[in-house]
């Protein structure tokens, strides 16, 4: 409803929104502005309390049906378990998924990644959602949701993790995003959940915080070669392979592959770890066998043993993301690795992620990466990672935190 006062044009209020609007930030966002989200209006507005912007509604008034979509498109639930599904999605956004700024990436999930990230304890198959054509049953859009145990603070909010959002090139700029964004929030309310949790390279209402990626070269010659990297001021070819060179084997006494055995003590490990973060996943036994329980080329984990009374003491695991490289004559794949949690109590934390890089350049990886989230600042410089461009904004729906994180209050990582 229109105010029907006059606004008094001095007041701080209006200074302060002539300001915004002068910015990027105040930027009209139509379909996020009706939205329960922070609001850009209400940056810096502490008397609003943190939690749920808007209390959940009785089940029996959430909407049955789904949402319109534009004649020639119907829904379809993508089921994962089936080879062609997890093909036709493989597809989609190995054509369609996010490209870095100068478009000379685009990511690739493999298909098993794909089927990790989808299927965790408890997930429901109706948040993997697509849609398609009509007359060829082609998919052209596709996002999912996966159930998770958020901690903010100390509450523990269950919310849905949402992510692959992604629309046919062709499709795009058609307002077809917020239909897809509107569709996910009905079926995870009809599971009588309200919160959401979710990252994205573009700025919207309102980011929790924004991380950045930094990148540790394993591989410096082809990174130069696909123009993922530059070769440095006064520095030869041959000298930056210097440069990146590792040992050939990690140097943490007790250091193994992490089995089904070793789930309860990488639990506690990981819980009491995290417990630190203003926000974190709430990891139970389950979750840990899941994320975290080796899989070929999806996810990586070690763990450190400590040789006398064989307690572990240390953790640490990667993901396998790769990248197709658009338009290079000699490579056509990217193989990257990516931090996911790590945990240090003994072991310095520097030295198990240097004996992480040496695991993943025996692997093949071309490069790995981290966001500077958690303690990860701490070694960055010296395990000579260099910034990436692009930022990562997390998101919280209908869950209002008073002010942002700095990074390293932030405990999360989303795939
Ligand atoms: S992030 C990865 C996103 N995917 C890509 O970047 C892949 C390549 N790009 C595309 O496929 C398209 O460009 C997409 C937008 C599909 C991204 N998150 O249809 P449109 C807003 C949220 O005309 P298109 C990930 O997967 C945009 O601001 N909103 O645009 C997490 C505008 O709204 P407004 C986004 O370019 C996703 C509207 O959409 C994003 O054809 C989390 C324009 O729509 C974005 N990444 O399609 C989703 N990009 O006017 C939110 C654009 O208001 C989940 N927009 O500015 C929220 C929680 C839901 C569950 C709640 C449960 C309780």
């Amino acid at each position: 409803e229109a105010n029907p006062l006059p606004k008094d044009d001095s007041s701080l209020e209006n200074i302060v929104r002539r300001f915004q609007d002068s910015m990027s930030l105040s930027k009209r966002h139509k379909f996020w502005e009706t939205q329960p989200v922070g609001q850009f209006k209400d940056v810096g507005d502490t008397s609003l309390p943190e939690g749920p912007i808007e209390p959940p509604t009785p089940l029996s008034e959430v909407k049955q049906e789904p949402y319109n979509l534009p004649s020639q498109y119907e829904w379809t639930t993508c089921n994962m378990d089936s080879e062609e599904t997890c093909n036709e999605v493989y597809n989609l956004l190995k054509n369609n998924y996010v490209e870095d700024d100068e478009n000379m990436f685009r990511f690739n999930y493999s298909k098993e990644f794909l089927r990790w990230a989808l299927r965790p304890p408890g997930y429901y198959k109706s948040w993997h959602i697509g849609v398609r054509a009509k007359t060829s049953k082609k998919l052209v859009a596709f996002i999912t949701g996966v159930p998770a145990r958020i901690r903010v603070r100390d509450e523990v909010v269950k919310m849905a993790e949402i992510n692959f959002l992604c629309v046919h090139k062709k499709l795009r700029s058609k307002r077809l995003a917020p239909v897809m964004i509107k569709e996910v929030t009905r079926r995870v309310h009809l599971e009588n959940i309200w919160q959401a949790a979710y990252t994205a390279g573009v700025v919207l209402p309102t980011p929790i915080t924004t991380c950045q990626y930094w990148h540790r070269s394993l591989n410096p010659k082809k990174l130069i070669d696909v123009g993922f990297s530059r070769l440095g001021p006064r520095m030869t070819m041959s000298r930056t392979i210097k440069l990146y060179k590792l040992p050939d084997q990690p140097v943490t006494p007790g250091f193994r592959k992490m089995e089904l055995r070793d789930v309860p003590a990488v639990t506690r490990l990981l819980r009491q770890y995290l417990s630190q973060f203003v926000v974190s996943p709430d990891f139970d036994e389950n979750d840990v066998e899941h994320w975290l329980l080796p899989t070929e080329d999806v996810i990586d984990s070690y763990v450190v043993e400590s040789p006398k009374t064989h307690d572990l003491t240390d953790f640490y695991s990667f993901y396998t993301l790769s990248s197709s490289i658009l338009g290079n004559q000699n490579y056509s794949i990217l193989k990257a690795a990516y931090s996911y949690y790590n945990v240090s109590t003994k072991t310095p934390l520097l030295q198990l992620m240097n004996d992480a890089l040496i695991v993943a350049k025996k692997k093949d990886f071309d490069v790995f990466n981290t966001p500077d989230a958690m303690h990860n600042e701490s070694f960055l410089k010296e395990l000579k990672f260099g910034p990436g461009d692009g930022q990562l904004h997390y998101y919280l729906y209908n869950y209002r935190i008073r002010n942002a994180l700095r990074t390293s209050e932030l405990g999360l990582v989303l795939l």
